[in-house]
């Protein structure tokens, strides 16, 4: 198995816990840290890196020594000092530090005094009451720890929820808040508000008329779908849902209502560069304001926070710490991609294949969209359990669609396919077919297995066809479900571009396929993207703005989009 950045990125931290756990030097620690946040942003694979013999030292916050140990990582899989320190340290604490309640101060609190070493001794010391009299513990936290083990026992760390079933569940809790008349503003921050595609849990901020709060609170935990109440408490309480998605609400003064808002949309460490930014600058930043000399200088709404910061409004899902910060002070953000920007969907499916309506109903869903075009885009014979149009077929499709373009105004229907990728790298139809198409959509779906040297020859060749206009869903992941094919994305994007072809963002949300990362670096290599839906439904239309949810954490503008153009000027890309 390649060494993914992921892996690096989890050894370093893992060093990080176990050497805090030692009380070795801070900023050794945070440099590990630091190292593995680096890594976790980066668009490309380290792995790729090292055999290019490119030089490490150029990211940011690696310097030879953490170099050498990325190398080493990807050579052996491991690291010998983690091995080295998991014989002084039991490896165990770093697993119970991600328990909510548990920093690196209690764990070692707690392994020193108790010799707890796993999290099993852990549930032991809470259950005998042992936990509560240690310094910074109490008995509340070994209340919370002990719910947290029992938690983290049904099911290891909490799954985390896609943003489309997120939004789902979420979507009747804000409505019923906001219907509360005791409520003022009701909405929802975190990696949701962000449009991450998972989400951990869910982040609410309600501002409330006076004295109502509790009334709030109360009417919140007695929602009817709460299953459990975590905590209770004036300003904040916690539930978890039947369908386990975990909810934190918030009642914030209106005051503060747009710096808690800042606060708690995050992320973390957006947050954090930004407050270090402001020490140096003698303000203080926080979920209740913009503090000078202890003054509130702003904190009623996020533009003014950012505004008292020195930096124009960093949209949510550009607040990752990639960079925007500094592209903020130099005015160099990008001016985001919108929905209201698309002008048509390039990959759609009918009945002629696995998607459920005829091209009529696809076309309707799409005209009442406001759009300009709908590119049908069928898969080809090798998806036989979709029934995969053969050439024959394909034949009767195009010339249906050209009587039917003859009859319609101010809409145009393309003419495509989802080609199949075949197992040698070869289109599943011939040329012949292919070259009367005004779109050609190609994809892998089959032979996913092949190693990446294989999978990504098997593209490369597929793009020497000179139909071959747009790579669908990349690399084939499903969220939470499924990892991609191994591939080198980077090599492929190279191929891409040179031969004057795009890539998608598959917008459906179960694959939103380029990643957030993938869809900068296409960006950044010049590449321009198709945003579509894939859809199999008319209501499937409507995924669009995942999609662009997608490419806006991706820094696109509306320039990067492909169907952000009319069918003339697309046309026009697709000959140049
Ligand atoms: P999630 O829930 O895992 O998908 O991710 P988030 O980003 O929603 O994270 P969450 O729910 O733990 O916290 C919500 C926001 O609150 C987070 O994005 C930033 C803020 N926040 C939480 N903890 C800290 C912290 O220790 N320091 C700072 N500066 N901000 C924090
Ligand atoms: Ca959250
Ligand atoms: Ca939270
Ligand atoms: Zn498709």
């Amino acid at each position: 198995m390649p060494v993914l950045n992921k892996d690096i990125e989890n050894i370093f931290n893992k060093v990080a816990d176990l050497l805090d756990i030692k009380d070795e030097n801070p900023f050794r620690i945070r440099s590990y840290r630091n190292a593995a946040q680096t890594i976790s942003n980066l668009s490309r694979n380290v792995a790729d890196m090292i055999e290019n013999g490119e030089d490490l030292t150029e990211m940011h916050g690696i310097g030879k020594d953490l170099a050498s140990k990325i190398e080493e990582i990807v050579k052996r899989g491991t690291l010998k000092q983690l091995e080295e320190l998991e014989k002084e340290v039991p490896p165990e604490l770093s697993e119970m530090m991600k328990l909510p309640e548990l920093g690196p101060k209690r764990v070692k609190t707690i392994y020193k005094e108790l010799k707890v070493e796993s999290i099993d001794d852990l549930k032991k010391a809470a259950e005998k009451g042992k936990l509560k009299d240690l310094e910074g513990l109490g008995k509340k936290i070994e209340k919370k720890i002990l719910e947290e083990i029992e938690r983290w026992e049904k099911g290891g760390e909490r799954e985390r929820f896609k943003l489309v079933d997120a939004e789902e569940i979420i979507t009747p809790l804000l409505d019923h808040l906001d219907k509360m008349g005791e409520v003022k503003k009701v909405i929802a921050a975190g990696s949701y508000r962000r449009r991450k595609e998972t989400v951990g849990d869910m982040d609410i901020l309600v501002t409330c008329k006076k004295g109502t709060r509790d009334t709030v609170m109360d009417k919140f935990v007695e929602y009817e779908d709460v299953d459990r109440v975590v905590s209770q408490g004036k300003t904040r309480s916690t539930v978890i849902l039947k369908n386990e998605l975990q909810v934190d609400l918030r009642a914030v003064a209106q005051v503060s209502y747009g710096a808690a808002l800042y606060y708690f949309t995050g992320s973390k460490s957006h947050n954090i560069k930004v407050r270090k930014r402001a020490v140096k600058k003698n303000l203080k930043v926080n979920e209740y304001g913009v503090f000078k000399d202890d003054e509130r200088i702003a904190g009623k709404t996020e533009k003014e926070v950012f505004k008292k910061l020195g930096l124009p409004f960093i949209q949510p899902e550009l607040r990752e710490d990639r960079g925007e910060i500094e592209a903020g002070l130099k005015g160099k953000l990008p001016d985001l991609v919108t929905v209201d920007d698309i002008k048509g969907d390039l990959h759609s499916h009918t009945k002629a294949t696995d998607g459920k309506y005829s091209i009529e109903e696809m076309v309707k869903g799409a005209q009442d969209k406001g759009y300009e075009y709908l590119a049908i885009s069928d898969h080809s014979k090798r998806v036989t359990m979709a029934k995969g149009l053969d050439e024959k077929r394909l034949r009767e499709q195009i010339e249906k669609i050209d009587t039917m373009n003859d009859k319609i105004k101010n809409f145009r229907i393309l003419k495509s396919i989802e080609v199949d990728i075949l197992k040698d790298g070869s289109l599943d139809l011939p040329d012949s077919v292919l070259k009367e198409l005004d779109i050609v959509n190609c994809s892998v779906h089959y032979n996913r297995n092949l190693s990446r040297k294989e999978q990504t020859q098997r593209v490369l060749h597929a793009m020497e066809n000179k139909y071959f206009n747009i790579f669908c869903h990349p690399t084939g992941r499903l969220i939470g479900e499924r990892e991609g094919y191994d591939i080198d994305i980077e090599k492929i994007m190279k191929e891409i571009k040179d031969r004057g072809c795009f890539i998608e963002i598959n917008a459906d949300p179960e694959r939103l396929d380029l990643s957030d990362i993938h869809a900068r670096m296409a960006k950044e290599m010049g590449i321009k993207i198709s945003i579509s839906t894939d859809s199999h439904t008319v209501a499937a239309l409507d995924n669009m703005r995942f999609g662009v949810d997608q490419a806006r954490r991706g820094w696109l503008e509306p320039d990067d989009i492909l169907n952000t153009r009319s069918w003339k000027e697309i046309k026009k890309l697709l000959h140049s």
